[in-house]
């Protein structure tokens, strides 16, 4: 048997006892931290009265325990590799405990480690076990009292949870803070950090008329990139208390930046720790993308507030019962403060290509999944993503205003609690009257829910019968899938009109859009009054995360792309009209025949070239062909080269056919004066930098000029890192290179920035790929330590470049593994994230298969950690 064991929702119990409040003591060294924790603990009124008290610890060096006062003898505790038990405890004690840890070597980066000179913590999921000992599980919440102790000239600014209360001076140089967080709550969200850091601090005025003090902490020579997050705090604070009623509760919230970070971000009780990656910005060094990713990522943390931190999970199989709804609102946030469209094409291209490759994968689980060995493993698109849209049918099921009221149902009845996905959806079904008993199937059923759709116009009768099939394909653990219930949201686009026609079902006048309810296998729905020939335009707006075909003509594709009146379904049409064209040129790449653009497409391009929009940024994505991974997605067999070269023809041919459009947009939209991260601008610019993209696909003269002069005026991040990369990924060597150069001089001092440096590098499509990033893993600036340089490099390399990656030689399958053994020693978390590309392979043709699976193979000879064991595992079931 292995080591690794799996954990079963089934398997819950309730904790045997209790931590009423939580006193926390750190001394701070490299190597040598001590921490002291005195735990006020209670037996749970349900659990047995001699049960022994077992806490969670890792890596940990007791050096004192003490209950009640009392030195315990070693016979009445033992310690093992991963828990301290104390056989007998009375029913209400305090127990104290004095542990060593060396934050200096944790390169895992959970529990407390150093990043660069200063120390921090991350404890979710399981890291605060890495701390102290203690019961590290979410359904036991305690009050904190935390004392950081430090030297005075290295961390200076010494931080915690709460509220500060006390400070002062020690002998030796050293120094002192006392926090204190009267919020009950969870070990995952503790939180320290200390420093020599620098804050920005700001105000906010709550709804109740509170002021609350904001800070963000930084190192000194980032002080200038925090405006944007600042600006982004406070709209989200305001966001929350409009939308959602949610007022903050403490006087005093903090945002820490550190450059060694896992995840984007972390939600800690009153002070948020963030990747520096996530949090600053400049326009000399940060692109349009980071600068929404920011805010997005600002608000998603400061909504946890309530849905996560005052309201938990009970334990961690409920994840996404706060990671889905709190995903939820920040898209829902996003979107009002930006251009809605646009995100919701951009969240659903994301999820249709990576949520959908996962849920078709190895690793495929439900939004709330049975089992886990290492729950590092579940932060996945499944659980963030899927459940964001489970929410959303929710959301859209019940209308705003329901919605609203069970939000507020929820926040109310659970408030300091740990609950359950059940829970919520209870709230959501009281004060609708709904019945969500199928729905509920959402949580437990992995895989992409499939939807064949058929229609049919009969002009006798003037009816459209519209006909929906539903299967969810077997999956891992799941080879019987039950029919769910899917909100289809649609219309019906007359031919002659190019206009919604109205909608009449079972004698009921639906207007013009509605949401028809599928929850049989097979479902048949009657139109009538249909006055003209339709088009239908299904699952507008993405209104189930399912996969939909229906029989569209290229024709028909191209009218919906004209006329439908849903701005998503727009785009998606122009999508499926693109992927079909791709389709026969796949074909014709493999047959080795001559590939032949289909003029339908050109024209369905010029089209929206030629018409006057105001949303440069929903143009923008009209334009952009799907990416090579959403192609492979559609494909059964992927041919990663075929693929690669089909696009190429297609972006090509556009580009040839209509240079002169693609030139005058380019020219159009260039934007005089201050850089500014607004929705009109990113439009413009994304619009503009869309357009030099297919005209650098030819290396047309004028484009290679425009390229250089936009990288050479300098003038914000998104243009010279667009420009850049159209160069570097282009022939023209005698140019990119000392472009390259100067930009990787420039910013050599500025981590973020050559994090982009890398990528843009390493993502090139030409045959010397993989060389690059071998040679770039020597570059001073590269650390295999620094979780944002493994992503920026090998992660974009293997993630990004698919031909090179997928090279026949299987080189970049051993350059993967190879990284993945090292991480697998260094950093578990990232190791089981980097390895995903491999994982997939049972997409590839034979040769390719076997190359992958032997790395595979060759990994699991080593002594594999739990993360890297369970996805091994699964992907080589
Ligand atoms: N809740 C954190 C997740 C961190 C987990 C790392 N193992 C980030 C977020 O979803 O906000
Ligand atoms: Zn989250």
């Amino acid at each position: 048997m292995s080591e690794h064991q799996p954990i079963h929702l089934s398997d819950y119990r309730p904790p045997a006892y209790l931590v009423k409040h939580t006193e926390l003591t750190f001394d701070l060294d490299p190597s040598a931290t001590r921490v002291k924790a005195r735990l006020h603990l209670q037996r749970h009124p349900e659990a047995d009265a001699g049960a022994p008290l077992v806490l969670d610890g890792e890596a940990l060096e007791l050096k004192a325990i003490a209950m009640d006062g009392q030195a315990l003898e070693a016979d009445e505790y033992a310690v093992s590799e991963t828990e301290l038990t104390v056989f007998q405890v009375p029913e209400s004690f305090i127990l104290d405990t004095e542990v060593e840890i060396a934050p200096k070597d944790n390169t895992a980066l959970e529990g407390l480690y150093q990043s660069a000179s200063m120390y921090c913590t991350q404890c979710e999921a399981e890291g605060f076990r890495r701390i102290t000992f203690y019961p590290d599980r979410p359904d036991v919440m305690a009050t904190f009292a935390t004392t950081v102790i430090g030297d005075s000239g290295s961390e200076p600014v010494l931080l915690s949870n709460g509220n500060p209360v006390e400070r002062g001076e020690l002998p030796n140089g050293r120094h002192f803070a006392t926090w204190e967080d009267p919020h009950p709550k969870p070990s995952y969200l503790f939180a320290l950090v200390a420093g020599d850091l620098k804050k920005v601090e700001d105000h906010f005025t709550t709804m109740s008329g509170r002021d609350v003090t904001l800070q963000i902490w930084v190192e000194e020579e980032n002080l200038n990139k925090t405006e944007h997050a600042m600006a982004s705090l406070k709209r989200s604070m305001r966001w929350d208390e409009e939308a959602y009623g949610r007022e903050y509760d403490l006087d005093l919230f903090m945002i820490v930046a550190v450059n060694d970070f896992n995840m984007g971000a972390m939600e800690n009780k009153g002070l948020n720790i963030f990747n520096s990656a996530a949090v600053l910005t400049h326009p000399q060094t940060a692109t349009d993308a980071t600068f929404q990713r920011v805010e997005g990522i600002v608000a998603h943390e400061y909504f946890h507030n309530w849905s996560g931190n005052r309201v938990t999970c009970r334990d961690w199989f409920q994840l996404s019962l706060k990671e889905g709804f709190t995903v939820f609102r920040d898209q829902s946030f996003s979107a009002e403060v930006n251009s809605a469209p646009v995100k919701r094409i951009e969240e659903v291209s994301f999820f249709r290509t990576a949520q959908f490759a996962e849920d078709a994968g190895p690793t495929s689980h439900p939004v709330r999944p049975d089992s886990y060995i290492e729950i590092g493993n579940f932060y996945t698109l499944t659980i963030y993503e899927k459940g964001a849209e489970v929410v959303r049918m929710l959301s859209n099921l019940l209308g705003a205003e329901t919605f609203r009221k069970g939000s507020d149902l929820y926040f109310a009845r659970f408030d300091g609690q740990a609950v359950t996905i059940e829970d919520f959806v209870t709230c959501m079904a009281e004060v609708s009257g709904l019945d969500l008993s199928q729905f509920m199937r959402w949580y437990s059923q992995a895989g992409t829910p499939e939807i064949d759709a058929n229609g049919e116009y009969d002009y006798a009768n003037a009816t459209y019968r519209l006909t929906l099939r539903q299967r969810t394909p077997a999956t891992p653990g799941q080879p019987d899938k039950l029919p769910l219930h899917i909100p289809v949201r649609m219309g019906l686009v007359g031919t002659k009109s190019g206009r919604d026609l109205n909608l009449t079902l079972d004698g009921q006048d639906l207007g013009t859009d509605t949401v028809i309810h599928l929850r049989e296998e097979e479902q048949e729905f009657l139109f009538t009054d249909v006055a003209e020939a339709p088009v239908p335009s299904l699952l507008r707006g993405f209104s189930a995360p399912v996969k939909l075909f229906f029989p569209y003509s290229r024709e028909e594709l191209a009218f919906l792309l004209a006329n439908d009146s849903d701005g998503f379904n727009q785009w998606d049409a122009g999508q499926r009209l693109v992927l079909l064209a791709l389709d026969d040129l796949i074909a014709a790449h493999r047959n080795g025949v001559e590939k032949v653009m289909d003029p339908r497409v050109v024209d369905a391009f010029r089209d929206l070239l030629s018409q006057d929009t105001d949303d440069q940024a929903v143009l923008a994505e009209m334009l952009m062909l799907p990416s090579e991974a959403y192609i492979a997605e559609q494909q059964l067999l992927v041919d990663v080269d075929a693929i690669h070269a089909a696009r190429d023809f297609v972006k090509q041919s556009l580009a040839h056919e209509l240079r002169d459009e693609f030139l005058t947009l380019y020219q159009e939209n260039q934007s005089a004066g201050a850089y500014a991260p607004t929705p009109a601008q990113i439009g413009r610019r994304a619009l503009k930098n869309v357009a030099l993209s297919y005209l650098m696909s030819i290396e047309d003269p004028q484009a290679i000029t425009a390229a250089k002069q936009q990288f050479d005026a300098d003038h914000n991040m998104t243009d010279v890192r667009h420009a850049l990369t159209l160069l570097v990924h282009s022939s023209r060597g005698d140019i990119a290179d000392p472009a390259l150069k100067a930009f990787g001089t420039k910013w050599a001092h500025d981590p973020l920035v050559m994090d982009q440096w890398f990528t843009l590098q390493v993502t090139r499509p030409q045959a010397d790929a993989l060389d690059r990033v071998r040679y770039l893993m020597q570059h001073p600036a590269f650390s295999l330590k620094n979780p944002n340089k493994v992503r920026a490099l090998i992660g974009a390399f293997a993630g990004q470049n698919r031909v090179n990656f997928h090279r026949l030689d299987g080189e970049g399958y051993r350059l993967l593994a190879d990284v993945v053994i090292e991480l697998n020693r260094l950093n578990p978390e990232i190791a089981a994230r980097i390895i995903t590309p491999l994982t997939r392979w049972q997409r590839f043709d034979e040769a390719r298969q076997d190359l992958m699976k032997a790395e595979l193979e060759r990994i699991r000879q080593e002594k594999l950690s739990p993360n890297l064991y369970e996805i091994i595992e699964k992907s080589l079931a």
